[in-house]
């Protein structure tokens, strides 16, 4: 069984109970103690789970309030937690090792008989279903950093709004905590199983730490044809490099590249866990962000420079392939010798060469779904392809309703910040976008018996896809720390100027769209307002303004450009470039320096 796949506070059956434990037995257990606590401001849930400093988190019971809250709002919703199954693990940052023990005595207090935790707590966002995951995925970690914890359902998906909005609400009423106070710390560096009988003999606990990497590498193997991937990276003119940023996914390239696929191990860079993901001194500064400002040392390497294009007289062997993962493993960036694949383009391009992967070989792409500020590159597709393709608010938790559905799937979805998936699972999947890569790549060159035709690469793929469906040049603008009120202040302007923005300002260009981003669910017809501020234009170029909801201190505005170039247009232009007048008409458009004070972003990618 996979781990997970049947579960997550899902009922432990009572064979469970008389299973045999081949590992260390424990007689004690753990009577419940329940404690006064006062409630902590602050602690809504953001895009992805609940994001602050590591040293809030440090603050005494501040984990536990939250953790309490979900249990709190779990019980309410009737989520059998009575014997219930639960995963604990995270991305290996500061901070983590210390909070699965916590988080242990608060579950076994809420009546869970089993936990599973990932060997030394590291499992990677995509490999947890039923889990409490211990991230901040991209951010920083250390103890002066950031740190994170999330909440995945029964299905595997990050809990839907409702569900963080009631949290939320737990979160300021809390009063009291339940921990099983007296349960022995656990060894989470041994693989192997534990039992806890209580001393009546009636009560039983059983923790299993098992190998992170296996339940999900066999997953993919489902999804893939490994064999067919192994043959093509074993060509002579093949080669590549994987960045894992000293994230949780270290351990899982070492076992799909080295172990399953037999390259060598010279093809990962930075594929050790460390709690700082290498800390302010790395190429990376900390940041287990894969894109083209922090995964420098994959970019460098693949010859790509800071504005995706090529480095000038790059000197030295430069890789066929390169990809890197951000430090939770769900995220992906996807790099040709010299050239960059951008996250929009790349799910565009999936979807078109989907027939090249067995996991959608027998009933075809169902649908697609794409977050409202990615490029309309996937709409393109899907249009040929005469599927749906629905347009979510930024966040995965969106896609979840959809990928559920049986009609549409199977199902792809993505999102511009280096995210793309299946309904293989209800997350991102780092892994599965570089396996999906790898497999069209491998049907693109099929003669590996006689190897004779010269190697189509990254690029000749990408241009395919330009000259069938034209370019959506893309760059996203960060405005990282700004303060909270002034960002507040500048988007309620755009939103009080829907609808009566004046016929010329918008440069001459015609405008289709300008107004707040409302996502109505057609599945659980729920309604999530005020998802961002659009404009788009009738030659198919987008502004979007969003404020980000994983950032822990001020806010970071996020300003999203898309240009549209036909196939018969530059299809070689520089993105950066190409989108100057889009970004001079929103920083009007939106009086983004008057509010903010701000003069330039501080990433662009
Ligand atoms: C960002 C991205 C969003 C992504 C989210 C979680 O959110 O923009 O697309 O789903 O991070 O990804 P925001 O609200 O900061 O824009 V991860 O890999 O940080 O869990
Ligand atoms: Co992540």
């Amino acid at each position: 069984m996979l781990r997970g796949s049947s579960l997550l506070l899902l009922l432990a059956s009572a064979a469970a109970n008389s299973m045999l434990y081949p590992h260390a037995r424990q007689d004690a257990f753990t009577h419940v103690t329940t404690k006064p606590t006062t409630p902590y401001s602050g602690q809504k849930p953001g895009t992805s789970g609940l994001r602050k400093k590591t040293r809030d988190f440090m603050q005494k019971d501040y984990l536990a309030n939250f953790v309490q809250s979900v249990f709190n709002t779990l019980v309410d919703q009737k989520v059998p937690v009575e014997k219930g199954t639960l995963v604990i693990s995270g991305d290996g940052r500061y901070f983590n090792k210390e909070a699965i023990q916590i988080i242990a005595k608060i579950a076994v207090a809420a009546g869970v008989d089993r936990l599973w935790i990932g060997q030394n707590g590291l499992l990677s966002t995509p490999a947890a279903i039923g889990a409490f995951i211990l991230s901040a995925s991209h951010n920083p970690g250390g103890i002066d950093e950031d740190f994170g914890i999330k909440f995945n359902g029964m299905n595997g998906a990050p809990a839907p709004e409702q569900v963080t909005n009631s949290i939320f609400e737990k979160t300021k009423q809390i009063s009291e905590l339940k921990m099983a106070d007296d349960l022995p710390e656990i060894d989470i560096s041994k693989i192997g199983k534990t039992k806890y009988d209580s001393p009546d003999g009636k009560k039983h606990l059983e923790v299993e730490v098992f190998d992170s990497t296996e339940d999900h590498v066999n997953l993919l193997k489902k999804c893939f044809d490994f064999d067919k991937i192994k043959q093509f990276v074993s060509r002579k003119d093949f080669s590549m490099c994987y960045d894992a940023l000293h994230g949780v996914q270290g351990p899982y390239a070492k076992k799909v590249f080295c172990d399953t696929f037999g390259l060598p191990s010279s093809i990962l860079l930075n594929c050790e866990p460390k709690e700082d993901f290498g800390g302010p001194n790395s190429p990376s500064h900390g940041h287990a962000d894969p894109n083209l400002a922090n995964a420098r040392e994959l970019c460098d390497r693949m010859g790509v420079g800071k504005d995706g294009m090529p480095i000038e007289g790059h000197k030295g062997d430069i890789p066929a392939f390169g990809a890197a993962a951000d430090g939770d493993a769900d995220r992906n960036m996807i790099l040709g010798s010299k050239v960059f694949v951008s996250p929009s383009d790349s799910l565009a391009i999936i979807a078109d060469n989907i027939e090249c992967i067995p996991f959608f070989q027998k009933s075809g792409l169902k649908a697609a779904a794409r977050s409202m500020p990615t490029s309309r590159a996937l709409d393109l597709v899907c249009e040929s392809k005469k599927i749906p393709c629905f347009e979510t608010p930024t966040g995965w938790k969106f896609f979840g309703n959809l990928m559920d559905c049986e009609q549409y799937q199977p199902f792809l979805c993505g999102e511009e910040s280096f995210g793309t998936g299946s309904n293989h699972i209800r997350e991102k999947d780092g892994m599965w976008a570089v396996l999906a890569w790898l497999q069209i790549l491998a049907s693109k060159n099929p003669d590996q018996a006689l190897r004779s035709k010269p190697l189509v690469t990254v690029e000749d793929i990408v241009r395919a896809h330009w000259s069938k469906y034209g370019r959506n040049y893309y760059v996203r603008y960060d405005y990282e720390g700004v303060e909270l009120a002034q960002a507040e202040n500048m988007m309620k302007y755009m939103s009080d100027m829907a609808g009566k923005w004046p016929a010329d300002a918008f440069n001459g260009m015609e405008i289709e769209t300008a107004d707040v981003f409302k996502y109505n669910d057609p599945v659980d017809k729920s309604v999530s307002d005020n998802q961002g501020i659009r404009f788009i234009f009738k030659n198919g170029s987008r502004i979007v303004f969003r404020v980000s909801g994983t950032g822990v201190v001020g806010a970071t505005i996020r300003l999203y450009l898309e240009k549209y170039e036909g196939p018969s247009g530059n299809l070689n232009a520089h993105p950066l470039e190409t989108v100057k007048p889009i970004a001079e008409l929103a920083l009007k458009l939106s009086k983004l320096e008057e509010f903010t004070g701000r003069k330039a972003p501080s990433v662009m990618t």
